[in-house]
């Protein structure tokens, strides 16, 4: 007679961590997709019932390493915004992490101002609600790889984090990483092998977003508000985080230039004068006016009149 061991204690207490590399991860993605025929709204709903309003989520059955805000500028791209809507939520939810999607819409009337909106993002997220970080992420950019965590900035070595950016090998640009000088007048504020293209996607803490003034406020049009925020960034001390590049690969959906954001004749001079401006340019001079806000199922909708260049 042999006696009958007790069965193992499992733990499935929801206050376990989600596992750092979740099960369900797929790896290589099949991004192939007609930018013209995205799928409907319902249909994007279907596939993702746990979704709550505002497009949030959160796992059910572990307790989420991270809680993100997605923030997403927009004006004028219905279809790419359907592609990214049908893409990334399966995504997030794979990786086990709680997040909402923000799309801040603006109001027609001025150039495009990139910067600006992702700024009004971020003070609307934070009012709504607490975030352990911000992920600012162009809405024509879709993951070729599930293995690209959407995670936030870790402490590194030195007891401090670094921001991260996610999209540093982006189809259209042949995958490579995009290296160039700006052309500032000397003193250059930073060695010319750390500068690199800082737009796409890219995930700032809060204290991080804050400490750097967010992103400047003062660049209409399309150009240069990415290498600003570069440079604002590199003037408080971080390092910009790109150790995930072997998994992190990006689609771009193509569009032309857009017509109606023509490149900023100004970009250059802006640039110039970056850092002069950091402290007085940013989240702390941000004005704009809510126009609208909408808790959808797939998204909350920010549209908002950000006034025009002065
Ligand atoms: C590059 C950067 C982008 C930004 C831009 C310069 C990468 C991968 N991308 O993108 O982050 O720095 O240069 O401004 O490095 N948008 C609209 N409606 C518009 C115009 C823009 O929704 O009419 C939004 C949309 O989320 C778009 C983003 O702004 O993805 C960037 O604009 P773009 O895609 O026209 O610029 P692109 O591809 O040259
Ligand atoms: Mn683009």
């Amino acid at each position: 007679f042999e006696p009958v061991s007790p069965l193992p204690e499992v733990d499935i207490s929801p206050k376990d961590f989600c596992p750092l590399l979740p099960p369900e991860l797929q790896g290589e993605l099949f991004v192939q997709f007609d930018p013209e025929f995205p799928p409907a709204y319902d249909v994007i709903a279907k596939a993702n019932k746990h979704l709550s309003f505002g497009g949030r989520y959160k796992p059910p059955q572990c307790s989420p390493r991270y809680k993100l805000a997605i923030i997403v500028p927009y004006r004028d791209r219905e279809k790419q915004l359907f592609w990214f809507l049908s893409h990334i939520h399966p995504i997030l939810q794979r990786q086990m992490l709680e997040y909402a999607i923000y799309v801040v819409n603006q109001a027609p009337g001025a150039l495009f101002n990139r910067g600006k909106l992702m700024n009004v993002g971020f003070a609307e997220a934070s009012k709504r609600d607490r975030y352990d970080c911000y992920v600012f992420h162009d809405v024509d950019l879709l993951a070729e790889n599930d293995m690209c965590l959407y995670h936030c900035p870790e402490f590194a070595e030195e007891a401090r984090s670094n921001p991260k950016h996610l999209s540093v090998s982006v189809d259209k640009f042949k995958y490579e990483a995009l290296h160039y000088e700006l052309g500032l007048c000397s003193p250059v504020p930073y060695q010319a092998s750390e500068m690199q293209v800082f737009g796409g996607v890219a995930i700032f803490t809060e204290d991080q977003f804050i400490s750097v003034n967010g992103f400047s406020n003062s660049y209409w049009g399309w150009g240069a508000e990415d290498d600003d925020l570069f440079l604002r960034t590199w003037r408080k001390g971080y390092k910009i985080d790109r150790s995930h590049m072997n998994e992190c690969s990006f689609h771009m959906l193509p569009h032309d230039q857009e017509t109606k954001n023509p490149k900023s004749p100004m970009r250059y001079v802006l640039l110039k004068q970056s850092l002069l401006r950091q402290n007085t340019d940013g989240l702390n001079s941000l004005k704009y006016r809510l126009l609208n806000k909408t808790e959808g199922l797939l998204y909350t909708n920010i549209t908002v009149d950000i006034a025009k260049p002065s």
